[in-house]
């Protein structure tokens, strides 16, 4: 197994509920290390180009406005296996569809209020990794 990181952001759904610590704390307790983390607010602008993926999808734009509505925490999570880790930690995107115990079946509210996002590829998580930090941001594994 290879050592990976990736890209995680506690929605704004999950910020207001107050959860922000039992995520991360999900996330050290399964073996990733936080290596980088800011609380932001995304703009209209940057929200689009983040998910700009899903620019044709139906849901682009009710996604787009729900990730500016308050702000966010953004990490790189690093560990082994760390992108498939986080995803499995997350559960489904529908939360009525997540498994018991992940941290969409526990915080979040809809598919659109999901609580968590998380890299979904290696090519995918180097460039969210990108969009959000520089490399003095991100610091190095022992560190
Ligand atoms: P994410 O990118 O946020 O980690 O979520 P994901 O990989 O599990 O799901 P993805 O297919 O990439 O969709 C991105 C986000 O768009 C919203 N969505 N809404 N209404 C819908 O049918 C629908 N489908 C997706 C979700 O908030 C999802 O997390
Ligand atoms: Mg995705």
């Amino acid at each position: 197994m290879a050592i990976e990181q990736t890209l995680s952001i506690i929605k704004p759904d999950a910020v207001g509920k107050n959860v922000i610590g039992e995520i991360l704390s999900r996330f050290e307790k399964n073996g990733l290390r936080v290596k980088a983390m800011k609380m932001v607010r995304l703009t209209t602008e940057q929200a689009r180009a983040f998910y700009a993926v899903h620019a044709d999808k139906p849901f682009y734009n009710d996604l787009v406005e729900f990730m500016t509505s308050g702000p966010v925490v953004v990490s790189v999570l690093e560990g082994e296996n760390a992108i498939a880790k986080n995803r499995e930690l997350m559960g489904a995107t529908n939360p009525k569809e997540a498994e018991a115990g992940t941290i969409r079946a526990d915080y979040a509210t809809s598919i659109d209020a999901n609580a968590v996002h998380g890299s979904d590829a290696p090519e995918t998580a180097v460039q969210e990794v990108a969009f959000f930090f520089n490399n003095l941001e991100v610091f190095d594994r022992d560190a």
